[in-house]
């Protein structure tokens, strides 16, 4: 799972996610990793990120993962606004386990995997023991 932040207090922003993550129904926390500044990616002018990576187990199914995460980012008074613009807080599903969706809500694996370094250092920071 992944998290963004480029508006308003991005550590609290974060911070909230990690708690509410960790304290979802049917879901262990397992790990976390380095909290980093990226630039900011895509066309709209905005202003740097906080990225973070953290690996949850569930037995959600991916649709009731989103619904969560969805009510997660209203928590931060996210707005939808310009598609890639600034957002109080963004969580993305990156992977999930084997799990391969592609419908109108939802792309697992997300799409941009394989095009964000700061995911891969963050993903590798999970594998490491
Ligand atoms: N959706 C589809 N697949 C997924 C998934 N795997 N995880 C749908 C989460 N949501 C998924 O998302 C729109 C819809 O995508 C959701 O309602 C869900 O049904 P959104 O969050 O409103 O739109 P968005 O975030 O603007 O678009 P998208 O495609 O999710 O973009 P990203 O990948 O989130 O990119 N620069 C830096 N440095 N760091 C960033 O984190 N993020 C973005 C946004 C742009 N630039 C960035 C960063
Ligand atoms: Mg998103």
């Amino acid at each position: 799972m992944a998290l963004g932040s480029n508006v308003g207090d991005r550590e609290a922003h974060l911070a909230h996610a990690r708690a509410r993550l960790g304290a979802l129904p049917r879901t262990r926390w397992l790990k976390s990793s380095r909290v980093e500044e990226t630039a900011p990616l895509g066309p709209v002018p905005q202003g740097p990120y906080l990225n973070q990576m953290v690996l949850l187990e569930t037995e959600l199914e991916p649709a009731e993962l989103l619904a969560h995460l969805h009510a997660i980012e209203r928590e931060r008074g996210r707005v939808r606004g310009a598609r890639w613009g600034p957002r109080t807080l963004d969580l993305d599903v990156v992977k999930f386990g084997d799990r391969v969706v592609r419908d109108a809500a939802l792309t697992i694996p997300h799409p941009e995997l394989a095009h964000r370094d700061f995911w891969q250092r963050e993903l590798a920071d999970l594998d490491a023991p």
